[in-house]
């Protein structure tokens, strides 16, 4: 039953558009919607039944990491078929420690704590220039017979518009804050649109309908573990400061795309001017000042943070959330995000759900202190 609450890229390039740009910052920020105007895409309404045990979370988390820490040294030991060490330096890229500016104090959507700013200082780490690829995911699965909650639970949510109208028919519920999302049974990574769906030609795509728990066992098995909140907007700030996306404020520079987002009327039409109405390869896209791609927009991608909405000015270093929660962090936004519904594609920008909720639009990627 379905009854679940549900740099080095071009450097002279960046810097020129920040230049040109300045003048348009404004611009953006003054249409920014009203609270009242924006509703949200619903994706922070997607959760199983009965919340989430975060003791049993923890519990997890540390039997995630003892059971593949040996499927990790044989891997090494194999040399396998996994990414050789040769291979390491192309896959991630080192952001460097430092302090940067977290948050903003002109919120988007305010009541999702993206204030006050705050100084946060952080230590060095390797970041994946990529979200992880259904390829990568699939070497996980392939080495440890892992299976993903969505497969366990026996569904994950779908947006509506990418289902066959065969898959609709046999859905009787929706979210109802956001009745595009529905609960589709056999939805899971290898089916993202549902039992008549596969992966084929998509390797290359973010995996998706994996949960926070899934994506821990990925990162602890890779020798890795996921960013923290901080982390991760520091490396999507691509070395800028106080900038709105990671390229800068435009979001569309000299009318170029630069992340895999939607144009069109949310929910009902997408045009796909940026050339993808679903996930894109994950080498999609321009990387920003650090090298990485699909920060925003592509999935979202979840972090290692409980989720809390109130902060302070407070100076930190190297913070790792609340303690304790209900919901995990998630950042960046997805291929679903309009301004109109969810302009969450900034890297101040962020939302919530269940560390065993997945959905059609939610991936993640791993850093580490060292290379493994
Ligand atoms: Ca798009
Ligand atoms: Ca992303």
């Amino acid at each position: 039953m379905f009854i679940r609450a549900v740099v080095i890229l071009c450097v002279v390039t960046v810097w020129c558009d920040i230049i040109e740009e300045d003048n348009v910052a404004v611009q953006e920020k003054e249409h920014v919607p009203a609270d009242s105007e924006n509703p949200g895409c619903g994706c922070n309404s997607l959760r199983r039944d009965g919340g989430t045990n975060t003791v049993k979370t923890h519990i997890w988390h540390d039997q995630a990491a003892a059971k593949y820490s040996k499927a990790l040294k044989e891997d090494q030991i194999d040399g396998g078929e996994h990414q050789q060490i040769s291979d390491v330096p192309k896959q991630m890229v080192w952001i460097p420690a430092g302090e940067f500016l977290m948050g903003t104090d002109n919120p988007g959507i305010p009541q999702d704590g993206e204030g006050p700013q705050r100084k946060v200082h952080l230590d060095g780490f390797y970041m994946d220039v990529f979200e992880v690829s259904n390829l990568e995911f699939q070497k996980f699965v392939n080495t440890t017979g892992y299976v993903t909650e969505a497969e366990k639970f026996g569904d994950s949510f779908v947006f509506e518009g990418l289902l066959s109208e065969a898959v609709k028919g046999q859905i009787s519920q929706a979210v109802a804050a956001a009745p595009w999302w529905l609960p589709v049974r056999g939805a899971d990574w290898r089916h993202p649109e549902g039992p008549d769906s596969d992966i084929v030609g998509r390797l290359d795509h973010p995996v998706l309908h994996v949960s926070w728990n899934d994506a821990v066992a990925y990162c602890t098995w890779k020798g890795k573990r996921l960013p923290t909140e901080a982390e991760w907007e520091c490396a999507c700030r691509g070395g800028l400061k106080d900038r709105i996306f990671p390229w800068g404020n435009k979001l569309n520079p000299k009318g170029q795309h630069y992340a895999n987002l939607w144009q069109g009327e949310f929910p009902n039409q997408n045009t796909g001017e940026d050339g993808y109405t679903k996930s894109a390869p994950v080498t999609s896209f321009p990387v920003n000042g650090y090298g990485l791609y699909n920060m925003v927009g592509n999935a979202w991608e979840w972090t290692a943070d409980w989720w809390d909405i109130h902060h302070t000015t407070d100076e930190l270093h190297n913070p790792t959330g609340p303690t304790m929660g209900n919901d995990k962090v998630k950042k960046g936004g997805s291929y679903m995000c309009h301004k109109s519904y969810c302009y969450r594609y900034r890297c101040a920008a962020r939302s919530q759900n269940t560390p065993d909720s997945s959905s059609s639009n939610l991936g993640f990627r791993c850093v580490s202190q060292k290379l493994s």
